[in-house]
Order: C-alpha cells, then structure tokens, then sequence
C-alpha cells in the first residue's frame, strides 16, 4: 500500500512567530482519523524552530529547497547537510515557482535529486506543464520530459525516497483546479511511465500527490481517485482550519 500524503507548502510566508502559532494550531486541532503522512514546508529560517515544535508528533517538517552542491561558495544557499543537521529530511525540489523565477531546468534539478538522495532524504518531485501546453495537447509530453530529464536516471532502490507532486501550473494559485478526472488522467499516465521506464513494483509504490489550488471544498473529490494519493497543498495550508480539513478529506 502506497503512503497516502497531504504536505502543506507555505511557500514564502509566515513569520517566526506566525510559523510557531501555525503549529500550535495544527498540533491542537489534530486531524481526525486519518492514517495520512502530514508535512509542513515553512521557509528556511523557521524550519528549527518547526522541527523543536514537532518533536514527537505525527507532522514531519520539509524544506522548500536547497542547493545541488555539498558546500562552498554558493552566497545565499542552504546545503543538504544543513537540512539533515536541523533534522529535516525530506525537501521540496522543482516547485514550479522555482523552476519559473529562478531559473530551475530539468538539468539543473538532476544535480539536486543525486544530492539530497545520496544523503537520505526523501524528495517530493515537482512538475506539471504549463497553461499553453494544456491548450495545445502537449501536457503528456512536458511531463514526460519533465520526469525523464530530472529524475528517471536514479536507480531503482532509490525510489521509495521519492514523492511526486503533479502540479499543472495553470491550476497554481489560480482558484483554477484541475478537474478530479484531468488529475486522474494525469496520475495516471505519470504511473504507467513509472511501470515502463523503472518498475511495475515501484510504479505501484509511488505516492503521487496533486496540487493547485485544492481546497477543503474540493479535496475529497480529487484525492477519491485511484492514482491520486494526496495533496501537494498552498494557500490552503496556512489555514490550520483548510489544511486539517484538506487531511481529513483523505
Ligand atoms: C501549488 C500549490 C502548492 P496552491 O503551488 O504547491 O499552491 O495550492 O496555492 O495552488
């Protein structure tokens, strides 16, 4: 059985004590019967305080990105070794912000998914194509392209480290979200690429989250179908009353 995820990515916003309030709130309230993984990806500087204040519970903490290279003279970047030295272990890569704004190819986040897999941590493996591509039919061949070029070249015992997270871009804080069968049709092609180019077994084992725009009022329809096994989650994360009800809609 494939882990059912609901991840939470609060993107650029929350402050220190707003990402410590968040929490508390998360923690109090506490999702109802639900067998989901729950993470939460505040931004860099909150991410110890995230983790001391998780400590112990069911909410695990991950990173919205980090650099490809082990360490050195990278101003502003943040190393995998700094990640698992706080105790984060899984990181977001390849969010399509920073594959729009900062530059991130298919190439480029190779270099990163061979970094944070030869340390251990678990990726959540962003990707989805863009409005023109969804309008022209070429949404297949993005994601394929998407996929081979920046992750299929790892080896299979890799894999039980990896979480996809198809996000179509123009569902993308757009209030425009992929109908419950575009997800499916979608999950669904990235699931029998994953048989033909890795293994029918990893293939089964991988969880593929959806994300973009998914709400409280949505999420059961789009997490109801077969290949959908949860939500990559934005702007309705950063209300513990959505994100819990988003986790409960599993
Ligand atoms: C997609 C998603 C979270 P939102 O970026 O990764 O954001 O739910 O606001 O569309």
């Amino acid at each position: 059985m494939r882990k059912q995820i609901v991840a939470g990515n609060w993107k650029m916003n929350n402050d220190s004590q707003q990402t410590k309030d968040l929490l508390t709130e998360i923690l109090t309230k506490k999702p109802q019967n639900t067998t989901a993984k729950i993470v939460v990806a505040p931004t860099f500087v909150n991410l110890e305080s995230a983790v001391n204040k998780t400590a112990g519970s069911n909410v695990i903490v991950a990173a919205q990105n980090m650099h490809q290279a082990e360490n050195g003279a990278y101003t502003g970047e943040v190393s995998v070794s700094m990640l698992k030295s706080i105790k984060v272990n899984t990181v977001i890569l390849g969010h399509s912000e920073r594959r729009a704004y900062f530059g991130e190819t298919n190439s480029l986040l190779a270099e990163k998914v061979n970094t944070a897999l030869k340390h251990n941590l678990t990726i959540i493996f962003c990707f989805g194509e863009e409005l023109a591509d969804r309008q022209s039919g070429n949404h297949f061949n993005v994601v394929e392209s998407q996929l081979k070029e920046g992750l299929f070249h790892i080896s299979e015992n890799q894999w039980p480290n990896v979480v996809l997270a198809y996000e179509p871009v123009w569902a993308i804080g757009t209030g425009e979200t992929a109908s419950p069968e575009q997800a499916q049709e979608m999950h669904n092609f990235i699931r029998t690429l994953i048989k033909e180019n890795v293994s029918a077994d990893v293939a089964e084992n991988t969880s593929i989250l959806y994300g973009g725009s998914v709400k409280p009022d949505n999420a059961k329809e789009i997490f109801s179908k077969p290949d959908v096994d949860g939500g990559l989650i934005g702007g309705a994360s950063l209300k513990a009353d959505d994100f819990l009800a988003i986790v409960n809609a599993i």
